[in-house]
């Protein structure tokens, strides 16, 4: 299937020789979630709720960034740029990385040192980025990355290039469009706060245009560590195991918080054992695995659902952002292994098995 830019293009009003650089992003499943519809019940005391995956994992880079990146991309591409720029957790690194090399783009990217998950940085390595690991967090990255944007002789492929969060918007169409309407509540995960941000004025377009007849509330979930929104203040040194969202200081803190307000949502936080409860529940119990920071959304119903913010028959969506093969190391250390190195004796593997 066509990419998000074609399928939508009638929410755009780019040019028709606009050079759109695609690899056929978007269109990922909204999965079903029994087990997670029956823990939330369980929890919250709620009948009949019915809980899906958005599983943005199966993007072509393995997150939700490419739905902004080929906008921002292709944008790029019809500006002349020649090299694109972003600070990034990790996936954000990795879209820019692809669609910048479909496009033919020199791609610089600026991490923080150590603290981004191997797959990502692979991907980064491989796509033919020029890669700085600094000596310092997400937030000054994005400080540094802004500074050089300042230059002009680079473009910014950030949330805070507009035409990302335009490009991510589609993620709120998409789920309506299989769902047949909004969904009464959207649980998702709060780093840099350009998707709930851009989740939102997908949510309204759709509303406005009369394709569906409600708003859902926006429910966002930072880590309890990395929880800038939550405190109202910046955090100057954010921690969390969920390395994707550890980030002190979102570009899109007002974007975020109007959409709290306008949907009467909220903002909220998880543990990062909460997190990592979540992030083992999907996998083992619905089969879907995704990244921890992903995993956050459905701590976050898990929370909510304990705290009676679960209403009876609604319909909730959790958007899982990123896929877990991206982080091996996570899996590696928060799965609950059955493992054993035995001889090549079948008595033995039969023991093991309690065959
Ligand atoms: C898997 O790649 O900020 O609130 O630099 O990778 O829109 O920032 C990633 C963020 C959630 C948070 N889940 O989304 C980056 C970066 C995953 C992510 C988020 C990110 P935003």
């Amino acid at each position: 299937m066509a990419g998000i830019l074609e399928r939508y293009r009638n929410f755009y009003d780019f040019p028709a020789d606009f050079p759109i650089i695609s690899l056929n992003e978007g269109n990922t499943p909204l999965i079903p979630a029994p087990k997670i519809s029956a823990e939330v019940s369980r929890l919250s005391g709620q009948p009949d709720v019915q809980v899906f995956l958005k599983f943005e994992g199966l993007n072509p880079t393995g997150s939700f960034k490419d739905r902004g990146m080929t906008y921002a991309v292709s944008k790029a591409v019809a500006d002349g740029h020649t090299h694109i720029i972003c600070a990034s957790t990790g996936n954000t690194s990795a879209a820019a990385a692809a669609y910048g090399a479909r496009a033919g783009l020199k791609t610089l990217i600026i991490l923080p040192g150590g603290k981004v998950a191997l797959g990502k940085l692979s991907q980064a390595i491989m796509y033919g980025a020029a890669i700085v690991e600094i000596d310092g967090n997400f937030d000054q990255a994005l400080d540094i990355v802004r500074a050089l944007g300042e230059t002009g002789k680079v473009c910014v492929v950030n949330s805070i290039n507009p035409y990302r969060l335009q490009g991510q918007k589609t993620g709120a169409f998409e789920l309506c469009d299989v769902l047949g309407d909004a969904p009464d509540d959207l649980y998702i995960p709060v780093g840099n706060a350009g998707n709930i941000s851009a989740y939102w004025m997908g949510f309204k377009e759709y509303a406005d245009k009369g394709i569906s007849s409600k708003r859902p509330r926006m429910c966002g979930y930072q880590a309890a560590g990395a929880a800038p929104i939550v405190h109202g203040h910046k955090i100057e040194k954010p921690e969390t195991l969920a390395t994707a969202i550890r980030i002190g200081n979102p570009a899109s803190w007002q974007l975020a918080e109007a959409a709290r307000d306008d949907s009467g949502g909220r903002i909220d936080c998880v543990t990062d054992p909460q997190i990592v409860a979540a992030y083992q529940f999907l996998a083992s119990r619905e089969g879907v695995l995704c990244e921890p920071s992903s995993a956050a959304s459905v701590a976050g119903l898990f929370k909510a659902a304990s705290l009676s913010q679960v209403q009876a028959n609604s319909t909730i969506v959790c958007v899982l952002t990123g896929n877990g093969l991206k982080d091996p190391d996570s899996a590696i250390e928060y799965g609950n292994p059955q493992r054993a190195q035995l001889p090549a004796d079948s008595d033995q593997v039969a023991a093991f098995f309690g065959l």
